[in-house]
């Protein structure tokens, strides 16, 4: 078995995936334009977390809560290897979390390199609500958590334990387009305002220390409330480099649609990054019309799409094919 399987069969068995029945994958979505609440979010595990912010956003609610209550629910699952509890470790087998959150007023707060938190979306948001800061970052941001009531939690599962266990006795190199599966999400709620969310355990077996994308506003994710809003998952070392949802969206106010946004942001990834065929990266935008588009660098990527009364999983067109 090659490396890249290795790591695949046993995150996939790990987390329960291998057996699981196959979701039934549409191919394109219908249009969402103008069809207010709508929620966006990366891979299958984008569904359970679409169906807890579409419930906040039915009631009414907004969709800053939305998306907060939403990527909770993958942080919160010991099945999902990439995200909050459960996620896998960094080369030492600590997990470290990335997280941030933004709002339709430009508000921003973010984690990075947090250990022990289950929910580290919500550290961000007080981050963002609290402080007069936007990013808390390691020992400061634990002790700013437990400051702030949140429990102070071991989040290395026996099973992702047992991942890094055979990792580090094969001495493998992860490969990077089977190491991630950040969740971050976008939403726009029935008054037309916008929100994202974006949390994640990074890279598996990364070096420690090491902070990706997924904390960093402008490349992990984006909000601009009166064009659009966009996040990534994938490689953040090349999703930083492009300052990708940054980019999306300022293409989109130049009059681009999510999709072609996110199709021109990997194809400046694929002009600047020599080795992008290692690599995987995949963006998801919605615009203040109420429009949605993805786009990856690999085969691969799929995402989860709430809006007119469905939550489906649908596979987004790649530069690779
Ligand atoms: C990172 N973008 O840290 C993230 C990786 C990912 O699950 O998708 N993580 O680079």
């Amino acid at each position: 078995m090659n490396r890249r399987n290795f790591l695949v069969e046993t995150t996939l068995v790990s987390a329960g995936l291998a057996l699981a029945p196959k979701l039934l994958i549409s191919q394109t979505p219908a249009s969402t334009a103008g069809n207010k609440p709508i929620v966006i979010s990366t891979w299958k595990h984008g569904i359970p977390a679409n169906a807890a912010a579409m419930i906040i956003l039915g009631a009414g609610g907004s969709a800053l809560d939305a998306v907060e209550q939403g990527v909770r629910v993958p942080e919160a699952d010991p099945d999902v290897t990439s995200v909050g509890y459960g996620g896998l470790p960094d080369r030492d087998g600590h997990v470290t979390l990335d997280a941030c959150i933004m709002d339709d007023n430009a508000n921003c707060g973010s984690v990075c390199f947090l250990e022990h938190i289950m929910h580290p979306i919500s550290v961000a948001r007080k981050v963002m609500e609290t402080t007069p800061h936007i990013i808390l970052a390691g020992e400061g941001a634990l002790q700013f958590a437990l400051d702030n009531g949140f429990k102070k939690e071991n989040l290395l599962t026996e099973s992702a334990k047992q991942i890094w266990i055979k990792w580090k006795k094969k001495n493998l190199i992860p490969d990077k387009r089977d190491v991630h599966d950040t969740i971050g999400m976008l939403a726009i709620d029935k008054h037309g305002n916008l929100s994202g969310a974006c949390t994640t355990s990074g890279l598996a077996f990364k070096l420690p220390g090491r902070v990706g994308d997924s904390p960093i506003i402008g490349a992990g994710l984006y909000v601009d409330n009166e064009v659009g809003a966009a996040c990534a998952t994938g490689t953040g070392e090349l999703v930083i480099k492009i300052a990708g949802s940054f980019l999306i969206v300022e293409l989109m106010r130049n009059g681009k649609s999510p999709a072609e946004a996110c199709r021109i942001a990997i194809e400046r990834i694929v002009k600047k990054q020599k080795n992008y065929k290692e690599h995987q990266v995949g963006f998801l935008a919605l615009n203040k019309a109420g429009e949605t588009g993805a786009y990856s660098l690999a085969k691969g990527f799929e995402y989860a799409l709430a809006a007119n009364g469905e939550n489906k999983i649908y596979p987004s067109d790649s530069f690779m094919k």
